[in-house]
């Protein structure tokens, strides 16, 4: 008998602030979801771009989900790289805008440090606007490096600026709905 291959739950932050932002992040959902099953999607999230010292960066929308996949953690991170670029994402300088970015935010309790890869990811606990997602669909999931739980993260987390906007369908109808004559 062929041995069970392991599944992982994959945490995974999406990010936009170019171009149609909700499409993107509704065309990442739909690729992803061949990665894996069960997956689940927190709503989205807008806030101004963080850390980057260029005030002129258009707002974010930010979302995560996580996914249940047999995929290894550098497999995965290609996959993802697969679809950022397939959604138009171009790398020329750290930080700057992007039509979709795509990180691997926790994989199951793994600790991964290669040149490729860094997991948990590295900044996630100071970021308001991935870790409220996060709350969102894992509340009690814990942190393997902090040993606290999302909840836990989010509470002692500054949210002033990062507005939940809903659901990704109702994000993506209000994108697309014309205002009545
Ligand atoms: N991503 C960054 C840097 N700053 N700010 C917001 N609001 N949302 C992001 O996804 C984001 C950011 C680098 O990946
Ligand atoms: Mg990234
Ligand atoms: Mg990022």
């Amino acid at each position: 008998m062929a041995a069970e291959v392991k599944s992982t739950v994959a945490f995974i932050g999406l990010g936009s602030n170019l171009g149609n932002r909700v499409a993107y992040l509704q065309s990442a959902v739909n690729a992803i979801q061949h990665l894996g099953d069960s997956m689940s999607l927190s709503s989205v999230y807008e806030s101004e771009p963080f850390g980057i010292g260029d005030d002129q960066q258009p707002m974010y929308l930010n979302m995560a989900v996580s996914i249940e996949t047999k995929l290894g953690s550098e497999q995965l991170m290609s996959e993802l790289m697969d679809i950022e670029r397939a959604n138009g994402r171009i790398r020329v300088r750290r930080n700057e805008s992007r039509t979709l970015d795509l990180d691997i935010l926790m994989f199951g309790d793994e600790l991964i440090e290669t040149s490729a890869l860094v997991v948990p990811h590295p900044r996630m606990h100071e970021r308001a606007f991935v870790i409220l997602p996060l709350a969102e669909i894992a509340p009690h999931s814990v942190h393997p490096v902090l040993q606290r739980t999302m909840s836990e993260i989010a509470a002692g987390l500054s949210c002033e600026g990062v507005r939940c906007i809903g659901s990704l369908d109702a994000a993506l109808s209000q994108a697309t709905s014309t205002n009545p004559v």
